[in-house]
């Protein structure tokens, strides 16, 4: 009977202290009820895998013995690689150490839940087995494995969303901008290919097509190289309705317009086609309310694989890029370059695997999260997600006391995340505001989250 006693006190003393976080069950079940808009999955998703790849992997930022000290997958322009020559990269391209599997699992344990691969990059070579042209690796390499397919089943196996980025620009087609070649970047900007809209109609179409209904349920065609003289904004809305008519749950980025010309920033309302504004290299300052947006990043300085780039971000920066993305109403895409053996670089690993211990703890505070309430404080970011919002603490106090000025929003209740669970920890009101105390140590020396509960 003592023994009973014993186990009944004990488990009503650890609830008391444990409060478990929602289940992705729960909070599933509640969101299911709610109407469906073609965006929810990916604002519920808020972190995908970008991931550039492609021959430039195979010179890895070096041509002929000179380097290149601009982003790896420009090497055939900034080095003036006639098209012949770039050629003879795609005999080289034999990525015998590629694993879609792994890939995504790497992706997976980040706690990504999309992933976006160059389908075709500005050198035109495609990554899957396009029946529109032989300049692809199964056609033009040793290779001889449809790279998007063995993807395509490793995400549907994983349930990561599998989305295609797709160059506009193309440097290899002859009615595109292959007419330019070897040095696009001398041509009179106001050039342009008489013949572009047969690659438009002809080519680019087609494979657009081939991506969509080739390789399962696509969630988003990401556009790029939209800046050309060549390419209009007729042509940018005739290629997103034509796409949403075919698929009208395809989610399509601003670049499927000329919408980010003068502007990396977000897509105002109505003033051009694309679902999602598409910030590079940089964080906005604000979200902009009702707006979906997404900053694409690299976890070093080059998109494309270059064998001497190794200024690599620390997760902690990475993860706090996360937060503030997170804070502002907006989705971060990390990028990848993997090598030309086919391997993601063991400094890319190594930070998703940080980056994927902390998502394990405090991934709810991030996944269908919307923008912060309240101003950013100097010592964090704030998000929010039905009644709660989560508090993400860059700075540990000192004295243990944080400070949350009143704006108006009761709390009820604090509880600080920890990988042992969730302690319910002491919040008092006083007139500079909620005071939630906190123990002398933080649980994640990166970010640690104190959720409130309204
Ligand atoms: O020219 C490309 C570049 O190579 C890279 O793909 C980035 C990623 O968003 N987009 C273009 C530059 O804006």
């Amino acid at each position: 009977m003592r023994g009973i006693l014993i186990i009944l006190v004990s488990m009503f003393v650890l609830s008391s202290i444990v409060i478990s976080q929602p289940s992705a069950d729960e909070s599933s079940m509640e969101l299911s009820d709610q109407p469906t808009d073609k965006m929810d999955w990916w604002r519920d998703a808020r972190f995908g895998m970008f991931i550039h790849w492609g021959l430039y992997a195979v010179p890895a930022g070096e041509h002929m013995g000179k380097r290149t000290d601009r982003i790896g997958e420009w090497i055939m322009h900034h080095l003036n690689i006639p098209i012949k020559e770039y050629e003879t990269y795609a005999q080289q391209f034999n990525p015998v150490k590629f694993d879609a599997q792994a890939w995504v699992a790497l992706a997976k344990e980040a706690g990504m839940k999309y992933m976006v691969i160059t389908s075709k990059h500005h050198d035109g070579f495609c990554l899957w087995d396009s029946k529109v042209t032989d300049w692809d690796v199964l056609d033009a390499s040793p290779f001889k494995r449809d790279i998007l397919r063995e993807l395509a089943d490793a995400c549907e196996r994983e349930s990561i969303r599998l989305c295609f980025y797709h160059s506009i620009m193309d440097w290899h087609h002859p009615d595109a901008q292959a007419i330019n070649e070897p040095n696009y970047n001398s041509r009179d900007p106001k050039s342009v290919n008489p013949n572009f809209s047969r690659y438009f109609q002809n080519y680019l179409k087609p494979q657009v097509k081939e991506l969509m209904t080739g390789y399962g349920d696509i969630g988003v065609m990401w556009f790029d190289g939209e800046w050309i003289p060549d390419y209009t904004t007729e042509m940018g809305k005739e290629l997103y309705q034509e796409i949403v008519d075919a698929d009208p749950d395809m989610i399509i980025n601003n670049r499927v317009d000329k919408g980010r010309q003068g502007m990396q920033g977000m897509n105002k309302e109505g003033e051009f086609a694309g679902d999602f504004g598409t910030p590079e290299q940089e964080i906005p300052d604000q979200g902009l309310a009702g707006v979906d947006w997404e900053s694409c990043m690299t976890m070093n300085d080059t998109w494309g694989f270059k064998h001497f780039d190794q200024n690599w971000k620390s997760a902690e920066t990475l993860i706090h890029n996360l937060i503030d993305i997170a804070s502002k109403g907006g989705n971060y895409l990390l990028n990848v370059g993997p090598t030309g053996a086919g391997e993601i670089p063991e400094a890319s690993v190594k930070r998703l695997a940080d980056i994927g211990t902390w998502m394990k703890t405090n991934g709810e505070a991030i996944y269908g999260t919307s923008a912060s309430p309240f101003d950013k404080p100097a010592w964090g970011r704030y998000t929010q997600k039905d009644n709660l919002v989560f508090v993400h603490i860059f700075d540990w106090p000192k004295d243990g006391k944080l400070t949350i000025p009143d704006q108006g929003m009761p709390f009820q209740e604090a509880q600080l995340w920890t990988n042992k669970g969730n302690v319910k920890v002491d919040l008092k009101k006083n007139a500079d505001g909620w005071i939630v105390s906190l123990p002398a140590e933080a649980p994640n020396d990166i970010a640690s989250v104190v959720a409130l509960k309204k």
